[in-house]
């Protein structure tokens, strides 16, 4: 029996690329539904290699435009919305939800996969961050299953594989450091988009590329890392590692540190979820570390790059605040892209809008949104303030 899955952005990076180990595996795996919200040429294209049962798209509009381009006898439904959304994350007979669209868009049809009990993995960070405690709880409570797409986290994951939770003296994140980590305060400050887009190891959308330059990437990171494994975050560090073939290690109680190596390919964390927790063979590129000779490691500065400081902060205050920080960075990682503020304006403006917030603890889903929804707002005011 094939393994049934549905994917939610599937027109995105992650989404092709899960597409394109599921093309490798079609013995073991079948699509049943797509999501491709806007990008309906693509879509289509996904629809007719691998046709599934039912596609998402953004709106009624678009869902009419899509359906008119696709051949008579693809008896296929097209849903869109939010709500179509969550009826593929819900889906009776999927065995495994991909969830890879960007933003908070992710949290609800995650959460409601995960109320169903389904295996659901996890590309979208922000699901995680902004309501990691209640996903994990939510998680326990119906057997359900999240396993990461993040290429750190899946490497934590199989660093833990076989050991004991107590053994864990510490997490180390590894982070590229991003486009602009040399560069001075003064040079940070006029930075131009180009620049700061120019990711030296990986290639991936805009947002996350701009977070890797502010190294708010790994803040949201420690903070996915804290609910995946149960970790406290003063027991998760961050190592700067400019060449990223480290994806990230854990270190025991016995001074053992275990790392997880590999070319930059999203593609093998990607197919680790889908198996998990089980390896297949595959012929991905392999890496040589002769070519590469050297690896190295230094600490980050945490003064040029205030964003994972503000990170750690929301992590440690808990509650709604993990929501404001995400939802202050999406809006001014936007105005920084859209000429509205200097790079350097990203981590104020975020602090600036964390400091306004009154946290609420144990919130809800609509705890989390509301919080979401005021930072957002707060956050864009200040930027169009910011001149
Ligand atoms: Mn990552």
């Amino acid at each position: 029996m094939r393994k049934k899955i549905a994917i939610l952005g599937s027109t995105g990076s992650i989404g092709q690329q899960t597409l394109e180990v599921i093309r490798k595996y079609s013995n073991e795996f079948e699509v049943v539904a797509l999501s491709g919200w806007e990008n309906t040429n693509f879509l289509k294209e996904q629809i007719s290699f691998f046709k599934p049962k039912i596609a998402v798209v953004k709106d009624e509009d678009i869902a009419g435009k899509l359906k008119k381009n696709l051949n008579k006898q693809n008896n296929i439904e097209i849903l869109w919305g939010t709500q179509g959304l969550i009826n593929i994350s819900t889906l009776e007979e999927a065995d495994i939800i991909v969830v890879a669209i960007t933003g908070i868009a992710s949290l609800i049809p995650t959460f409601e996969a995960v109320k169903k009990g389904k295996k659901v993995a996890l590309a979208s960070k922000e699901a995680m961050v902004v309501a990691g405690e209640l996903l994990v709880k939510e998680v326990k409570l119906r057997n359900a299953k999240i396993l990461p797409i993040d290429s750190e986290h899946s490497a934590i994951l199989q660093c833990l594989k076989n050991e004991q939770k107590d053994c864990v003296e510490k997490i180390i994140l590894t982070a590229s450091g991003g486009a602009l980590y040399d560069l001075t305060e003064t040079a940070l400050k006029n930075i131009s988009i180009e620049d700061a887009l120019n990711h030296p190891t990986w290639k991936m959308g805009k947002k996350v590329t701009i977070d890797s330059a502010t190294l708010m990437n790994k803040g949201l990171e420690v903070i996915e890392a804290k609910w995946f494994f149960n970790i406290p975050a003063n027991k998760i560090e961050i190592v700067i590692h400019p060449q990223s073939y480290v994806h990230s290690m854990v270190q025991f109680v016995d001074g053992t540190i275990l790392a997880q190596i590999g070319e930059h390919d999203m593609k093998i964390p990607i197919q680790y979820a889908l198996f998990y927790p089980n390896r297949m063979i595959n012929n991905f590129s392999r890496l040589e570390l002769t070519k590469i000779g050297q690896l190295t490691f230094k600490k980050p500065n945490f003064k040029k790059f205030p964003c994972i400081k503000l990170a750690y902060q929301a992590l440690e205050i808990g509650g709604t605040m993990p929501a404001v920080l995400n939802g202050a960075n999406e809006i001014t990682v936007n105005a920084f892209l859209n000429s509205k503020i200097n790079f350097l304006a990203i981590p104020q403006i975020i602090q600036k809008t964390m400091k306004e917030h009154k946290p609420k603890p144990n919130p809800n889903i609509s705890d989390i949104l509301d919080a979401d929804c005021w930072a957002r707002e707060r956050a864009l005011s200040f930027c169009t303030n910011n001149k």
